[in-house]
């Protein structure tokens, strides 16, 4: 029996399976990792410094431009298969919940119908002062980082992506639930992710400690590693579609 065959024999029992997913579940849909080089007029900004409030006071314009360039890559690429298998999955198992720290709405395209954005979501906006939700026609042209955001109806305050950046408190209502998912959880896969950043890095913690069997798929070890019961190594468009046919052809 190989390791994929232990983690279907878990699958087949569980009645609640959490993904927790990051920025390397769509690299094959070709959106770079966070923390992968970045491209073209981006390349010479580092993304740790673009992802804060601070970074956003001091360059509007810049920040506002680089989510306008992601959104417009976004808007190319499509959901891949290992997204399509965790949708599969809810077919398979009475319970499943994506966690994903990624902004992109892939995992909903795909059809995955409980998915927790612990990060926020690119398509949507609000204000820098206020967070008042904003309604934007999604501005993909302006992505050079030369135009200021336009201003919230409201307050005036600038109007910045929904997304929650460094020293920001991630939506309350929405960790926690995906604190009482993975605490809950028969058994988490933890995909593409390097775990570096907190609080979401701590919920395969909170999965193992609560009992439920930690699998990461990742083409790399990470920190969460050492922590986990079973590391399949390889990108998640492979893995993720191999499992879930295995678990299909039990059910057949
Ligand atoms: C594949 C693959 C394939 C590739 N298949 N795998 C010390 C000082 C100050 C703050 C802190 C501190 N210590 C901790 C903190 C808190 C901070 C933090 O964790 N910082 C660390 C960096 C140290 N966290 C926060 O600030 C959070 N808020 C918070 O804690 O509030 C309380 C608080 C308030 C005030 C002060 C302190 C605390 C908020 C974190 C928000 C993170 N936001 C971002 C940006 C979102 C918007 C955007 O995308 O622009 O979220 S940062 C960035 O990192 C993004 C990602 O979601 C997140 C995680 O990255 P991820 O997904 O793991 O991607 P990568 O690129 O790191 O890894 C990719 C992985 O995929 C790799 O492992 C590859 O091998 C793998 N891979 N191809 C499978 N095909």
């Amino acid at each position: 029996m190989d390791e994929l065959d232990t983690v279907v024999d878990a699958l087949a029992e569980a009645q609640l399976v959490v993904a927790a997913t990051g920025a390397g579940m769509s690299r094959e849909s070709g959106i770079h990792t966070f923390r992968e080089a970045q491209e073209g007029l981006w390349e010479r900004y580092n993304p740790e410094e673009l992802a804060t409030r601070q970074g956003f006071q001091e360059h509007p314009a810049r920040v506002w431009g680089w989510y306008n360039y992601r959104r417009g890559l976004i808007a190319q690429r499509a959901p891949h298969a290992g997204h399509r298998a965790l949708a599969e999955l809810e077919e398979l198992v009475p319970k499943v919940v994506v966690v994903t720290q990624n902004i992109d709405g892939f995992h909903r395209d795909a059809g995955s119908s409980n998915v927790l954005e612990v990060h926020g979501n690119i398509h949507r906006f609000k204000c820098f002062e206020q967070d008042h939700p904003v309604e934007l026609d999604e501005p993909v042209s302006d992505s050079n980082g030369d135009l200021e955001p336009p201003r919230c109806p409201r307050c005036g305050s600038l109007i910045r992506p929904d997304v929650v950046w460094f020293g920001e408190m991630l939506p309350p209502g929405v960790f926690q639930d995906a604190e009482a998912a993975s605490s809950a959880c028969d058994v988490m896969l933890v995909v593409g992710t390097s775990g570096m950043v907190q609080p979401a890095a701590n919920l395969p913690l909170v999965a193992s400690a609560s009992g439920a069997m930690v699998v990461e798929v990742n083409v790399e070890p990470s920190q969460l590693t050492h922590y986990v019961d079973v590391f399949l190594e390889g990108p998640a468009g492979q893995i993720l579609p191999a499992l879930v046919a295995r678990l299909a052809a039990r059910h057949s």
